[in-house]
């Protein structure tokens, strides 16, 4: 058997699984020629960009109408024949065949849940076909010197939106560990901050539970709560705010914005982008805040560009739902100087391929990219590896408790074991830094 056909794809099966909010979503097996197996599942947003790939659900009465026959049945028939027979390290062209076969710029025929599991499952039959962990096949790939390093994690403490029922407007919370020496440092930091943080919120009695992603999900009055008790969080843990341990936060605007105007429900405030912007920047001067996502909504470039312009200059600023993992979207949105940071979900774009176009997009920009996770997640660790692979600097993946976090934590802590290190990206690397 030569080397190529040992790639051949021969099968590809789907199945439906379930993911961390117990709702269905795709598996995909794919299968090579010399036996090799590949397989992915797809995560799922909740406060997703209105210009991703769809995620095809059924409607109607099963599951709350989140079932996924239809993007099972696309898998199973028209994709595996569409890719039966092609090559499986030839990632671009199994990819192509999917969106040609697709006709529509958002996989809404075929389902971009259906697509990217189909295309991540492929990536992963090329690496388990050449003997080698995903991340060392892709980093191979890219053709890099040395070794890479590890992604400094940004870790969610406290959900809000969508993920929390609109307890408090802003998304996520969370916590970079800006001093660390280490990936290992990093996590184990975030652990101190994550157990003071809940010991806070139990004494003062506005801890409500936990939200989509794992994180606390508090009853506080109002959003500027959350930062001060972060810092507070912080400290407790017996680390220093904006040193050793840094805010990040997720605004993710497009869920109380539309036309240049927001509404913050739990204060009951209505806002221009300008008098948002002003908020944010006011948070940023008060907060060790070092990174700041989508702080206008989706439909908001001028917004983008007032915060951008408002905003300390070492600030990130990272497009999520107004990049949509989109490489034509990140050029422009760069070019303009709307943000300084890329959010990377491969299953905002529907493919591998065109996912990483929209990381090399940014990197050729000269701006960053965080590779992240979804709110709907499973036990499939894809994302580190593409992380790690691509050599990006930063991976976000939601809070520090529940599985479907912690298998990628801890997926990162054995790449750093395969390393001999888990170094991260030097400070410099950062907008921060
Ligand atoms: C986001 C993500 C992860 P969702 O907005 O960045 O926090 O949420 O997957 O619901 O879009
Ligand atoms: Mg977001």
């Amino acid at each position: 058997m030569t080397a190529s056909s040992a790639t051949t794809i021969t099968a590809v099966k789907a199945r439906r699984v379930w993911d961390s909010r117990g709702r269905p979503t795709v598996e995909a097996d794919v299968t090579l020629a010399d036996g090799s197996l590949g397989r992915a599942i797809a995560p799922a947003g909740a406060s997703r960009g209105s210009n991703e790939a769809i995620d095809l659900r059924d409607a109607g009465p099963r599951f709350g109408g989140w079932d996924v026959t239809e993007a099972l049945r696309q898998t199973n028939g028209a994709i595996n024949q569409a890719i039966v027979g092609l090559d499986a390290t030839d990632q671009a062209a199994v990819d192509q065949a999917m969106i040609d076969l697709d006709g529509t710029p958002n996989k809404a025929n075929l389902g971009g849940n259906a697509t990217i599991a189909v295309s991540m499952a492929v990536l992963h039959a090329a690496a388990n076909q050449s003997g080698q962990p995903l991340w060392k096949y892709l980093w191979t790939q890219g053709g890099t010197p040395g070794l890479p390093v590890l992604p400094l994690p940004e870790i969610q403490i406290f959900g809000g939106g969508a993920h929390a029922g609109r307890r408090i407007d802003v998304q996520d919370f969370m916590v970079i560990a800006t001093g660390a020496d280490d990936y290992e440092q990093a996590l184990a930091w975030t652990a101190e901050v994550y157990i003071a943080a809940g010991k806070i919120m139990a004494e003062r009695g506005v801890l409500q539970g936990v939200a989509d992603e794992g994180g606390f999900w508090p009853a506080f009055d109002a959003n500027e709560d959350a930062a001060e008790t972060l810092v507070q969080a912080i400290e407790k843990a017996g680390l220093k705010p904006g040193e050793q341990v840094s805010i990040s936060l997720d605004i993710a605007a497009s869920e109380f914005g539309k036309n240049g105007r927001y509404r913050l429900a739990r204060e009951d405030r209505d806002m221009s982008r300008e008098e948002l912007a002003e908020m944010l920047v006011g948070w940023v001067n008060r907060y060790p805040i070092v990174s700041v996502e989508d702080p206008m909504s989706e439909d908001d470039a001028e917004g983008f560009l007032a915060f951008a312009q408002a905003a300390p200059k070492t600030l990130q600023i990272v497009g999520d739902d107004f990049l949509v993992t989109n490489a034509g979207r990140v050029r422009a949105a760069a070019r303009d100087g709307a943000l300084n940071c890329a959010l990377i979900k491969p299953n905002q774009a529907g493919t591998i391929t065109e996912t990483k176009a929209a990381f090399d997009a940014a990197r050729d920009a000269g701006i960053g990219a965080i590779v992240s996770a979804r709110s709907g997640e499973t036990e499939d660790v894809t994302i580190v590896h593409l992380a790690v692979g691509w050599g990006a600097k930063q991976l976000k993946v939601g809070s520090f408790t529940r599985s479907e976090r912690m298998v990628k934590w801890n997926e990162g802590l054995r790449v750093a074991d395969a390393l001999g290190s888990a170094a991260l990206p030097p400070r410099a690397a950062f907008p921060w830094g």
